[in-house]
């Protein structure tokens, strides 16, 4: 079997979404999700100019082999576009695979390790009661577990409170870990007595405390027995980790800016975090996510792949698959899609009482369908900035 043609489809049925289409001599064709929220037309050059030419008339079988011969072959590798735009390509190559021999992926990962996989979608509000009103409707539909976010009191668009993309130019949120930390410990105080002890909550900092600040809020969380807090503190400060590890028993999570396992390695190994949530998209695919997720399983740390809708169905089938075929699955995020992301791709996870169930279709189990996907053209659209109260940037 030869690669025959490489295509990139960029739609926007709500948001962007980049799919790599790879085709081959056989009649089979495999996608892959090659999106990066706000770097969309980034990545499909990448892959249009410079990846699809490369693995022209290859055997798509050799997975390993074209992975390989991608990011080490240029030199120059790594960082979030050149990754997601080989993660597309991996993805489309499982998918291919898996048409091929007539099996679903998680089959050739090595099989089912469960039947159903935990997962957890995002509630929000402008005030504890808002936020109380929105879990009560998730838990109403099924939801074991949940993220909660809530508006902080005199900034402006709290991260997770907001819709995440503007057009012309980024939207500017404000930012100060002031408000923020006193406000959150509430937030949990209350949840505790209006949301049932069984559910499992979660929150996301996005990165934004420093180290002494992290500990603070892991401190005064602690009580609460989240599932994970997740993203404390900047992906670049791994040591900052030992210390907030050492003084807290809340499960911590990270990884939705790693690019590698290399990203990842230093917490895993000296077991500095609880899950690792690595976004497959922007990792380099399946062929990555399955080698971190080993890795991991070395150190006794589970996964939480990351689950948010700017990242497209495709995505979210192979973090499936992954979390089917893997012994150490923590809990999969997902995040709710725009209505009209359903008229162009077909296949997802199906949700049913709190899990993930998976289909036995051959390959990936989705696909996107290319005339509906030429009606819903591309938006250029920013992820926002964040401001501290003096105007400084501060880490969105
Ligand atoms: C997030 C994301 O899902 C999450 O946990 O932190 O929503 C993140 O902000 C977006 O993926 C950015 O594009
Ligand atoms: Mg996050």
């Amino acid at each position: 079997m030869k690669i025959k043609n490489v295509k990139v489809i960029v739609t926007n049925p709500g948001r962007n979404y980049v799919t790599v289409k790879i085709e081959t001599d056989e009649g089979i064709y495999g996608v892959g999700d090659a999106t990066l929220n706000g770097r969309e037309l980034a990545v499909a050059k990448t892959i249009e100019e410079y990846l699809a030419p490369i693995i022209m008339d290859k055997n798509p079988d050799n997975i390993e082999h074209i992975w390989q011969y991608i990011y080490r072959g240029a030199y120059w590798r790594g960082g979030p576009v050149f990754m997601t735009a080989l993660a597309g390509i991996d993805m489309a190559l499982w998918d291919i695979k898996g048409k091929k021999a007539g099996l679903p992926v998680y089959s050739l990962l090595g099989g089912k390790c469960r039947n159903k996989a935990l997962c957890y979608t995002h509630v929000s509000g402008q005030s504890f009661e808002e936020v109380k009103d929105n879990a009560l409707e998730k838990i109403e539909a099924g939801y074991k577990a949940l993220r909660v976010q809530v508006s902080i009191p005199g900034l402006d668009g709290t991260y997770g409170t907001v819709a995440d993309d503007a057009k012309e130019l980024p939207f500017v949120e404000k930012w100060d870990s002031k408000p923020y930390l006193k406000t959150i410990p509430k937030l949990f105080e209350y949840l505790k007595k209006e949301v049932d002890d069984d559910i499992h909550l979660i929150h996301d900092s996005h990165e934004r405390l420093t180290v002494s600040e992290a500990k603070k809020l892991a401190d005064e969380l602690e009580k609460f027995n989240l599932l994970f807090l997740e993203d404390l503190i900047k992906p670049e400060n791994k040591d900052g980790f030992k210390f907030i590890k050492n003084s807290t028993s809340v499960p911590l999570a990270m990884g939705e800016l790693f690019n590698s396992r290399w990203d990842a390695i230093s917490l895993i190994k000296e077991q500095l975090i609880d899950y690792i949530r690595c976004d497959v998209s922007h990792i380099g695919g399946i062929t990555e996510a399955k080698k971190i997720a080993h890795l991991a399983e070395t150190f006794h740390i589970k996964t939480a792949w990351h689950g948010p809708a700017d990242i497209s169905p495709i995505a979210h089938m192979a973090n499936l698959h992954l979390d089917f075929s893997i012994p150490n699955f923590g809990i999969q995020e997902l995040a709710e899609f725009p209505k009209e992301v359903a008229e162009v791709f077909s296949g997802r996870p199906e949700f049913k009482d709190g899990y993930l169930k998976i289909s036995d279709k051959p390959g990936l189990g989705c696909d996107i369908d290319e005339e509906m996907a030429e009606k819903f053209s591309y938006e250029k659209a920013y992820l926002p900035v964040a401001e501290r109260l003096d105007g400084s940037v501060h880490d969105w």
